[in-house]
């Protein structure tokens, strides 16, 4: 026996890989209930590979009475609509957006760093999914966390497109053709232009000049993993489709060698570690695209403070950093609580 699973905003990036992720990892699943805006409905869209096709219906006219999970990806207005809305049906949704994220009473899971955390959601019932470009940083913290505790972390991001949507990636892709063709290249969904350059800026300004997103990477690693651990974040949009990276410093309380760093890491849950010491031996966002690990290179210490390391890491922002985690946190909530598959 499976259960009753709704994924809503699933013609979006994320609502499309959650579809996809959910097939992959043959989610037990004996009914699934796709659902967009009025716009979409009707539509036909694919059920990962399997060949199956399911028709959108609209959000506004879903009665969620009798479902077990919506996977919501529909933005922190959409969430605010629904979300309880299906909580209160007793449909647990595990919500992607920003929106209930710093709730007491909302669980923030990655399953590989957290996963005791999830047994608050019955609160609320409703478990928040981190930014994608916390969840890849707290993957690869955590089992280093465990061996040496960390006091700060330093991290400039390299974001993709794919953060903001469609209209993010259809973006880097018109205006890189238009150059080519000497055409404009005037931007639109971000605030310069994004092919050939870098934007140091995603998300809105707060008053001490950081921006939303860098907040996020603070508060969230915080409730994450562990409130002590001080954090200075600084992201980036880059021209890259898919795929954040990440350049992190840490420094820890206790010594911890990037040989120790290394073994720890080859063994964490959802990390991989590729670092080679030669040309290529490290790994770049393309890479990433499509994998579930969170990819880990160039660790090595860094002599300029007590007890330092530095680290790369790369990971697929819309699977882990958004439709991978949320469907292992459905996993996980099905293990915990829900029992019924078989
Ligand atoms: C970006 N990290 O790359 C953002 C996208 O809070 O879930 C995800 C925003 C969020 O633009």
């Amino acid at each position: 026996m499976g259960y009753r699973v709704v994924v809503a905003g699933a013609t979006g990036n994320v609502g499309r890989e959650m579809l996809n992720i959910l097939a992959e990892r043959e989610f037990p699943i004996d009914e699934l209930a796709v659902l967009a805006s009025a716009r979409s409905q009707g539509d036909e869209i694919d059920f990962g590979e399997t060949g199956k096709k399911l028709k959108v219906q609209n959000i506004e006219h879903f009665d969620p009475t009798g479902w077990d999970i919506a996977l919501f990806a529909i933005g922190s207005e959409g969430s605010k609509l629904y979300a309880p809305k299906f909580a209160a049906a007793g449909c647990t949704v595990i919500d992607n957006a920003s929106l209930y994220r710093m709730d007491p009473d909302v669980p923030l899971i990655v399953p590989e760093v957290n996963p005791e955390a999830i047994d608050g959601y019955t609160k609320r019932n409703i478990i928040a999914n981190p930014n994608c470009s916390t969840a890849q940083m707290v993957v690869a913290l955590k089992p280093l966390h465990d061996a040496a505790k960390i006091k700060r972390v330093v991290v400039a991001t390299y974001q993709s497109v794919s953060g903001a949507g469609k209209a993010g990636m259809d973006e880097l892709f018109e205006q890189s053709r238009n150059i080519f063709v000497g055409d404009q290249a005037e931007p639109k969904k971000f605030t310069k232009q994004i092919a050939f350059n870098v934007i140091p800026h995603i998300d809105s300004f707060l008053d001490d000049g950081s921006t939303k997103e860098e907040w996020k990477m603070v508060v969230e690693t915080k409730k994450i993993l562990d409130p002590k651990i001080k954090v200075t974040a600084t992201c980036v949009r880059v021209p890259v489709f898919v795929g954040h990276s990440e350049a992190i410093n840490i420094e820890f309380e206790d010594e911890i060698s990037a040989a120790k760093a290394k073994s720890i890491l080859r063994e964490a849950p959802g990390v991989m570690l590729v670092d080679k010491h030669e040309d290529g031996g490290y790994v770049t966002p393309i890479e990433c695209v499509g994998e579930y690990a969170t990819y880990i290179s160039r660790v090595r210490e860094d002599s300029t403070v007590d007890n330092g390391l530095s680290l790369w890491c790369v990971s697929d922002n819309l699977r882990k950093g958004a439709a991978l985690n949320a469907v292992q946190i459905a996993e996980l909530l099905g293990r915990r609580h829900l029992k019924k598959a078989a």
